[in-house]
C-alpha cells in the first residue's frame, strides 16, 4: 500500500483537484488525524509549487490548478479540524488585506482558530481598510486578524492600525498579523500586537493576546 499522505502532496502539486479532494477524504475514513493530514499532504504540495513557481518552472496557471486543488482538500477536512467549541477562546475578524488576493494561507488559519475555539468572521480578500474599521466597530471582535502575502501589500497593515487609532478603537481591539512577508520585528515596528508564524502559531498567539 503506498503511502496515502505522499499521493495527496503529489495531487495537489500536480493540480488535481479531484483526486487531491478524494484523496483527503480518504484519508480521514482511514483515520489518520486531520492536522496530520494538512501537515504531511496539503501543505508541502503547496509549499512545493510554490518553489517550482519561483524556479521558473511552474507558471501562473499551474499554481491556480494547485490553489484549488488545495482548496478542495482542505474542504473535506476544515470541519475536521473545527472541533473547539465556538466562540469560547474569542471572535476574531479576519481578512486579507487591499491590493492582495491571496487565502490559502488564511483559510489555514481560519481552520485552526476555528479549532481552537475562536468564532471566525472571514471578510475574504483585497479588504479595504473601511471595511475593516466598520466592521471591528459593528463586530466588537477581540482581535483584528490581518494576512499579507505581498511585500508591495504590507504597508497597507500599518494604515489599518493607524486607522483604529485615529477612530480610538485600538485599545478594544488585539491586532494578529501574518502571512509570507511578515516578521516580529515589522509587527513591532506598525504596532501590532502579534506576529503569527503559521496556523498553529496563529492560534497561540491569538490565545496569548487575549490573556
Ligand atoms: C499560491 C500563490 C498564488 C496564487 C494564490 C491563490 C490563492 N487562492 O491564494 C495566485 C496564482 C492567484 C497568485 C497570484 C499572485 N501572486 Co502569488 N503566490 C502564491 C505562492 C506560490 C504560495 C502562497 C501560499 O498560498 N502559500 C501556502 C500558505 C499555506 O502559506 P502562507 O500563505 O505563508 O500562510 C501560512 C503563514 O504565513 C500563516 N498565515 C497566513 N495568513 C495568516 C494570517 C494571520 C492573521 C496569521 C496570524 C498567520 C497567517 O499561516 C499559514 C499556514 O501556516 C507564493 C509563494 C510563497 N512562497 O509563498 C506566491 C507569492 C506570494 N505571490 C507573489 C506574487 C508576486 C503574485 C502576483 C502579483 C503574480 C502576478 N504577477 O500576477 C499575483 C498577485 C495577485 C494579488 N493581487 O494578490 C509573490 C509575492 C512577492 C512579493 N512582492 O512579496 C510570491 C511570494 C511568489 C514569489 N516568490 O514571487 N499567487
Amino acid at each position: 500500500m503506498g503511502n496515502i499522505l505522499v499521493d495527496l502532496k503529489k495531487a495537489v502539486l500536480e493540480g488535481d483537484d479531484d483526486l487531491a479532494a478524494e484523496l483527503a477524504e480518504k484519508s480521514l475514513t482511514e483515520g489518520l488525524d486531520p492536522y496530520k493530514i494538512m501537515n504531511e499532504g496539503i501543505i508541502p504540495g503547496i509549499q512545493e509549487a510554490g518553489e517550482l513557481w519561483k524556479q521558473n518552472e511552474y507558471f501562473h496557471t499551474d499554481i491556480i490548478l494547485c490553489a484549488e486543488a488545495f482548496r478542495l482538500a482542505m474542504e473535506n477536512i476544515e470541519p475536521k479540524l473545527s472541533a473547539g467549541e465556538r466562540g469560547s477562546s474569542g471572535k476574531i475578524v479576519i481578512g486579507t488585506v487591499a491590493g492582495d488576493m491571496h487565502n490559502l494561507g488564511k483559510t489555514m488559519v481560519n481552520a485552526t482558530l476555528r479549532g481552537g475555539g475562536f468564532e471566525v468572521i472571514d471578510l475574504g480578500e483585497d479588504v479595504s481598510k473601511e471595511v475593516f474599521i466598520k466592521t471591528v466597530k459593528e463586530e466588537k471582535p477581540d482581535i483584528l486578524g490581518l494576512g499579507c502575502y505581498m511585500t508591495t501589500t504590507m504597508l497597507e497593515m500599518k494604515e489599518i492600525v493607524k486607522h483604529l487609532e485615529n477612530e480610538g478603537l485600538r485599545n478594544n481591539v488585539k491586532v494578529l498579523i501574518g502571512g509570507v512577508p511578515c516578521t516580529q520585528e515589522f509587527a513591532d515596528e506598525i504596532k501590532a500586537d502579534a506576529w503569527g508564524k503559521d496556523a498553529f502559531d496563529a492560534v497561540e498567539k491569538a490565545k496569548e493576546v487575549m490573556g
